[in-house]
């Protein structure tokens, strides 16, 4: 199974360990296409031009079977590739920290409406449980 994890990059960095720790745990139930995106090394800047980055995102995103974004950290690449694993009729699992004091975005929570594309709120102790509960079903959805 292909798995692309979203998670801020120029939106802003502040929560790579938890993106680390979800990406470890998603190893355990497929490819990750996008480990990079946890990687404590990451530049703001990028190496590749962004239209070569945004190129091969999507064709990644279009190879994958499920898509898990870790949505506390506000971020355009984020909402935009969330918006287009929606269109390709992908499996989406969004996962937030109401802890962190943000308010998430009301497109995002108000798109989960069905099985396809779920919100999940979270805390930092129960994410491992939540994405094994979710793998544990994903053949339901
Ligand atoms: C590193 C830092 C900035 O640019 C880079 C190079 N690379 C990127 N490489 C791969 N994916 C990227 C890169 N920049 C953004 N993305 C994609 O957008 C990732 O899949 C993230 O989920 C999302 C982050 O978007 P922003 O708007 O927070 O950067």
């Amino acid at each position: 199974m292909n798995i692309y994890f979203c998670g801020s990059i120029r939106g802003g960095r502040q929560d790579v360990n938890i993106y680390q720790r979800i990406v470890k745990r998603l190893q355990e139930y497929g490819n990750v296409l996008t480990e990079h995106v946890s990687y404590d090394s990451l530049s703001e800047k990028g190496e590749d031009g962004d239209k070569a980055i945004h190129d091969r995102d999507m064709k990644w995103l279009m190879l994958s079977d499920v898509i898990v974004a870790e949505v506390t950290q506000p971020s355009l690449g984020v909402g935009y590739e969330l918006g287009q694993a929606m269109a390709m009729k992908k499996k989406v699992l969004c996962l937030f920290r109401p802890s962190s004091g943000n308010v998430l975005s009301a497109m995002i929570r108000g798109a989960s409406s069905d099985s396809l594309f779920q919100v999940k709120d979270y805390t930092e102790h129960d994410v491992e449980s939540i994405l094994e509960k979710y793998f544990g079903c994903l053949d339901k959805v």
